[in-house]
């Protein structure tokens, strides 16, 4: 099911063209009504009248965090405040929130984003949709409530907190689809399960997750505990909020809305698109928003591009789930690492447990990576042999998918352990002594 088939499967062709006339008047807009467009295409001789081909993006002037910071609160608006009828704010973990503003025209477009995105994790309007996402100045609540609405599904604007409420209402609504944060759905299960509400008597068949990291391992739970069958949406409250991204039922990645999105991938460091199908930072570029139109905004998440059509039917690309983030970044000896790469790589290796760190040191100039890993108590390598062959075969992988040579150290179950229970990935000892 789809519910924009028009541009959820529309030939890839006919989208380059779309995307194309609408980035134009993005462009055009944004280069008249944004002073930091105005100023940094001036300064750059970019013409928006010019911009003949998509290939051209590369020429345009990336947007940052820093950058709309510095415009707080009104400053990248394209619009007259009049015409603004809602207004969100990013996190602003990091310093000072963006804030953001939606026409009544964007709230409408936003509503059918979000609505996708639900429809693509099996939700109909037969649906009852509890939303415990919390509603304010974060995109999360409000973005789903009207796509549910739009939708035609029957929404419950819980909210987020108050966890006990959240279970009897989905016990006396029949709430079939939750809607959260995956962490939150971990709590909820475990909350359920501490006041001895069985799940299979809940009427939960669908969860839509986002707005944080998540693994399969936690899919694997949620679904189990909930009983239920969980998607991944991504977005962000710069580009939008939710409705940027999201996993069909196939669950093989994220399909970007790519109607309303430009999506790049670049290499963090050098800001240069990387190949095909490697891992970098995702770059969106809004092309029909009003209020707050962004040309390639770095998201700072780090995802790559899947390759293949989707057996779904929907042409839109998929990204991999994030991955993590672009302040994570290694550089080693020259080469961009992300703490992600060298996890997904020893998940792979026979015996090893996801407890690891990597320890950089500066040895005669260069730098030198070593990752400890914590080796399972059943793996027992009976024979030196056996452990050479796993040791040898962990550097080699590293080395191939990385390009950096790494040294492995095995150590005892529970030995890297941080003091707050957290796993601290790195040690970074280059600038000692
Ligand atoms: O989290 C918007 C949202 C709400 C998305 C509800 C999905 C569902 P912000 O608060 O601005 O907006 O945070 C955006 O959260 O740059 C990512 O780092 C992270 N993030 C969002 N979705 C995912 C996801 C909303 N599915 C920031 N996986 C983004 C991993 C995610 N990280």
């Amino acid at each position: 099911m789809m519910w924009e088939p028009k541009f959820e499967a529309m030939d890839r062709a006919q989208l380059a063209q779309l995307q194309l006339e609408r980035l134009q008047s993005t462009l055009t807009r944004v280069a008249r009504n944004v002073p930091y467009y105005r100023k940094t295409f001036a300064a750059q001789g970019i013409d928006p009248d010019d911009f003949r081909s998509l290939a051209d993006l590369a020429r345009l002037p990336f947007t940052t965090k820093a950058v709309l910071r510095e415009a707080y609160p009104y400053g990248f608006f394209a619009v007259p405040l009049r015409e603004v009828v809602r207004l969100h704010a990013s996190s602003g973990t990091t310093g000072k929130a963006t804030v953001v503003g939606y026409t009544a025209t964007d709230l409408k477009k936003w509503g059918a984003l979000t609505a996708r995105i639900l429809t693509m994790g099996g939700v109909t309007r037969e649906d009852v949709v509890q939303i415990a996402f919390s509603f304010g100045l974060f995109t999360g609540g409000f973005g789903f409530h009207q796509g549910a609405e739009t939708l035609g599904a029957a929404v419950v604007p819980a909210s987020s907190g108050n966890t006990r409420r959240q279970v009897a209402i989905m016990q006396d609504f029949k709430t079939s689809v939750l809607v959260c944060t995956p962490s939150y759905a971990l709590y909820l299960a475990q909350t359920m399960e501490d006041l001895g509400v069985n799940a299979n008597a809940l009427s939960l068949r669908r969860g839509l997750f986002g707005a944080e990291g998540w693994t399969e391992a936690a899919r694997a739970q949620i679904e189990d505990r909930l009983k239920l069958t969980a998607t991944d949406n991504y977005g962000l409250s710069e580009v939008m909020g939710p409705g940027v991204a999201g996993e069909c039922l196939q669950r093989n990645g994220l399909h970007l809305n790519e109607d309303h999105f430009l999506a790049e991938i670049v290499d963090p460091a050098t800001g240069e698109p990387v190949a095909d199908g490697e891992l970098g930072e995702l770059v969106i570029t809004t092309l029909a928003k009003e209020a707050f139109p962004l040309v390639r905004f770095r998201t700072g998440d780090l995802t790559r591009f899947l390759p293949g059509p989707c057996p779904c039917g929907r042409t839109f690309r998929r990204m991999e789930r994030v991955r993590g983030r672009v302040d994570d970044m290694l550089i080693i000896r020259g080469v961009n690492v992300f703490p992600a790469q060298i996890e997904s790589v020893l998940l792979e290796l026979e015996g090893a447990t996801p407890h690891w760190r990597v320890v950089l040191e500066r040895e005669k100039g260069l730098d030198k990576a070593t990752v400890e890993l914590e080796v399972a108590e059943s793996f027992v390598f009976d024979r030196i042999a056996d452990q050479q062959r796993f040791l040898q075969n962990a550097r080699k992988r590293l080395a191939s998918e990385l390009g950096v040579s790494f040294e492995i150290r095995m150590t005892e179950p529970g030995s890297l352990a941080c003091d707050d229970g957290k796993p601290c990935r790195v040690l970074d000892r280059r600038g000692e002594g």
